[in-house]
């Protein structure tokens, strides 16, 4: 009893660092177009150079089973076969940021989802010209940060560490 209410405490605090202040998680993905142009350095390393913190990197070619769960939400959308498609065509690279406010900063720094309305300076804007081709993707909000990080990551597979630069990047 004692030990199943300790879990609990133990998953549900875990969770919830997970996903407030300096720790929030997002799920970056670079994706077969991004590893395919040699860009799997420079995305990597404007997230370092942010200060974001990496949590969890794989690099992976993924299942259509897995692809499908991980675009449900857009399984009625005329493009999620092309989509699965593309997604499936070669190997990626999902990676876990953490950071205060990563999930929005991460998907201001990928730029919008059409890389002719994505601005010059952002991954999207700077590297990419069509939107079934926009090599990466980045969680939209916290919640689909967390579904998404639980799809692609164990427990085991992100790292628990701290940054020597942490008091360089953060006042607290
Ligand atoms: P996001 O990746 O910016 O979150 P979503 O609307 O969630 O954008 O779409 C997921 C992915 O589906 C996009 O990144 C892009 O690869 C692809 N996609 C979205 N809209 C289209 C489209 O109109 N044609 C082809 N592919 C699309
Ligand atoms: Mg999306």
């Amino acid at each position: 009893m004692l030990i199943s209410f300790l879990t609990v405490f133990f998953l549900v605090s875990r969770g919830i660092r997970a996903m407030s202040g300096n720790s929030e998680r997002t799920f970056i993905m670079i994706k077969p177009d991004g590893v395919h142009r040699g860009l799997v350095g420079k995305i990597v390393q404007r997230f370092e150079e942010k200060g974001f913190k990496l949590v969890s990197m794989k690099f992976m070619w993924a299942s259509d089973d897995l692809l499908a769960k991980h675009y449900a939400d857009l399984s009625s959308k005329p493009f999620f076969g092309g989509l699965v498609k593309y997604m499936s065509s070669g190997p990626i690279v999902p990676m876990v940021w953490e950071g205060l406010n990563v999930v929005k900063t991460g998907r201001v720094m990928l730029g919008a989802t059409n890389p002719a309305d994505s601005a010059p300076g952002t991954i999207r804007g700077d590297y990419c010209v069509q939107v079934g081709r926009n090599i990466c993707h980045g969680s939209d909000s916290v919640e689909s940060a967390q579904k998404e990080i639980n799809l692609w990551f164990t427990e085991k597979e992100q790292i628990g560490w701290t940054p020597a630069q942490k008091e360089w990047v953060y006042e607290d």
